[in-house]
């Protein structure tokens, strides 16, 4: 049965099918969850990472997990916040195709951080409207396949925001 969880914490301590990385475009690293990710991994991510020639806004590409407790991780590059309207494009793109990557790839299980939400600067609120509703389309659409999305919060106020969106969906 496919199904939304949410989960406040550290996205590297979980163990699903994949944990997806909110990157840059050069896939080698950063801050963040993405450094928190490198970290928990190990050189070998990073030396995979080397190998896919980076990572356009809005795709996603996979990898091994190496030392992390999940079998691979997604890396998506998610839009720096500019209030374009291209900015909600493509971050429904890295919910999008990060879940079309786990399909493919035979998992059934994934979790995302909040992406664009840190050093890309996205509105919370607005990024987590867009998460939910992208991860709730494409269940609809992929409705013959398994999968069980959690949605991870890393802050109190991500928390509370999630917990109030999903209240306002389940009253409509
Ligand atoms: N587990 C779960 N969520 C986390 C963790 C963690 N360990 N650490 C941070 N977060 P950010 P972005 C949350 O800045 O905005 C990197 O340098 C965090 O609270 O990691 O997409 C990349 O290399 C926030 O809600 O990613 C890029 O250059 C969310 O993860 C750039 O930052 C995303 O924050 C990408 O920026």
């Amino acid at each position: 049965m496919s199904s939304i969880n949410y989960h406040s914490g550290d996205i590297t301590k979980l163990k699903v099918d994949a944990i997806v990385n909110a990157a840059n475009s050069s896939l080698l690293g950063g801050g963040g969850v993405d450094g928190a990710i490198h970290r928990a991994a190990g050189p070998g991510l990073l030396e995979e990472c080397r190998t896919l020639n980076g990572c356009r806004t809005g795709e996603a590409k996979i990898t091994g997990g190496y030392n992390l407790p999940v079998a691979h991780v997604i890396h998506t590059v998610g839009p720096i916040y500019s209030g374009k309207t291209s900015d909600a494009e493509d971050l429904h793109n890295c919910y999008w195709n990060s879940l079309d990557v786990a399909k493919t790839n035979n998992l059934h299980s994934i979790a995302f951080p909040g992406i664009s939400t840190g050093v890309y600067g996205y509105p919370k609120k607005d990024a987590a409207k867009i998460a939910l509703t992208t991860v709730k389309q494409w269940l609809e659409k992929n409705s013959d396949y398994d999968m069980a999305i959690t949605i991870v919060t890393f802050s109190e106020e991500d928390y509370l925001i999630y917990q109030k969106l999903a209240a306002d969906v389940s009253k409509e």
